[in-house]
Formats: C-alpha cells, structure tokens, sequence
C-alpha cells in the first residue's frame, strides 16, 4: 500500500481538546477523530502533528476586537479573517492534544498560529500566504512525496493544509472517517468542492 511507503506522511492535524466537545472551539464529534487516527498511525512510517498553538489575545480571537462576535469576519491586512472564541491558549489545557491520541508515534510537532497578528490553519503556511512553517522544507528533505491528512477541522486547517499540500506539488488525501468538521455557513461543503476542483483525493477511509 502507498501509504506504508517511505515516500508517505500522515499529517495529524489539531487534534487538540480545545476542538473536542467541552473545548472552547467544540468540533462536533471532534473526539471521534482519535480512535481511527490511532489506528492509521501505526501504519505510516512517518507521522507529523500539528499544533494551534496561539498567544493570549491573538488577532484571530472575536475578544480581541471591540464589538465582534465570534464567528464574524474582519478584514486584517493579509485579507478577510474568521474571529473565533478564545482557543488553543500556549500552555493551557485547551491546546494539549486529546490525552487518548497516540502522540509517541509522531517525529514531528509542527506548531502554527503563534504570531499574535497572523492567523495560520494551513500546515504549511500562514495566513498571509507567505510565511512558512517549515513543513513544506521537513517533508521533502524526507523525500516525502504523499501526504495524507487526517484530524480538525475538515472545513479549516485540514482543507487548507491539503490545499496548499497540492499547491506545493505534494499528492493529498484527505481521510474523511478520521476527520470532523466545523461547518460554518457552508464552509464544508464549500471546502470538499474547492479540495475536490485543486486535485486533492477525498477518500471516506483507507484502512
Ligand atoms: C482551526 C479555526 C481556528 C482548525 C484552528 O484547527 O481547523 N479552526 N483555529
Ligand atoms: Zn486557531
């Protein structure tokens, strides 16, 4: 199979408590990603996590601008961005990864969102489309030429890390079993079309 390849990557992306029900961004079914990525992770050679990982009062938190909801749009200088409720805070239990996720399978944490005015869901780059996060580097000094992407939320970081993931002539897949969404005003169905139209492979589960 592809996937056991050296060539392959599962990229495990959010599967942090913030995004599972409870949390401050609850993704519904957000918990149900962990069993199957679990199960997936034992079958890559080689796995990267992913981390929101943001700073107290990020430009991308509703709280930060006077008079904004969560959930609204604002314009920042690198374009139109959603505001969310206060979520994955640096070292606060919202931002841990779910405690039944396998994490010792992973040889890489690649932690986004850490600038306070830029928001980042990609796995590869910022919101501003420009800056990296060193993933792009890390996977092809690995020769990685398959990613494979799993975890929160389909909608947001996942699509926009599969996207970016064909942008940069990497081959995707997105495993829709192991992935949950947050469905904001049509944003998934939204997303699998956009995934679907750049050449990303949308698959319900490869195992
Ligand atoms: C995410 C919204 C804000 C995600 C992260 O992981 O999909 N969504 N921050
Ligand atoms: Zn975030």
């Amino acid at each position: 199979m592809k996937f056991k390849e050296s060539d392959s990557c599962l990229l495990v992306i959010d599967v942090q408590l913030d995004f599972c029900p409870g949390g401050a961004l609850s993704v519904d079914q957000g918990d149900h990603v962990v069993e199957p990525i679990n199960k997936l992770m034992k079958c890559f050679s080689n796995v990267v996590l992913t981390q929101d990982w943001h700073p107290e009062s990020h430009s991308s938190f509703a709280s930060s601008h006077q008079g904004s909801k969560p959930f609204s749009e604002i314009q920042l200088p690198y374009g139109s961005q959603t505001l969310w409720p206060d979520h994955c805070i640096q070292n606060s239990r919202g931002a841990e990864f779910h405690p039944e996720l396998n994490t010792a399978y992973a040889q890489s944490i690649i932690r986004k969102g850490f600038r306070h005015e830029v928001d980042s869901y990609s796995a590869f780059f910022e919101n501003d489309g420009q800056t990296v996060t060193g993933l792009q580097g890390w996977l092809s000094s690995k020769q990685i030429k398959n990613v494979y992407l799993a975890g929160l939320a389909t909608d947001f970081c996942v699509a926009y890390s599969a996207l970016d993931a064909v942008r940069l002539g990497f081959d995707a897949t997105v495993i829709l079993s192991a992935c949950r969404a947050i469905d904001l005003e049509g944003s998934l169905d939204r997303q699998l079309t956009n995934m679907q139209h750049a050449g990303v492979t949308l698959l319900e589960k490869i195992l």
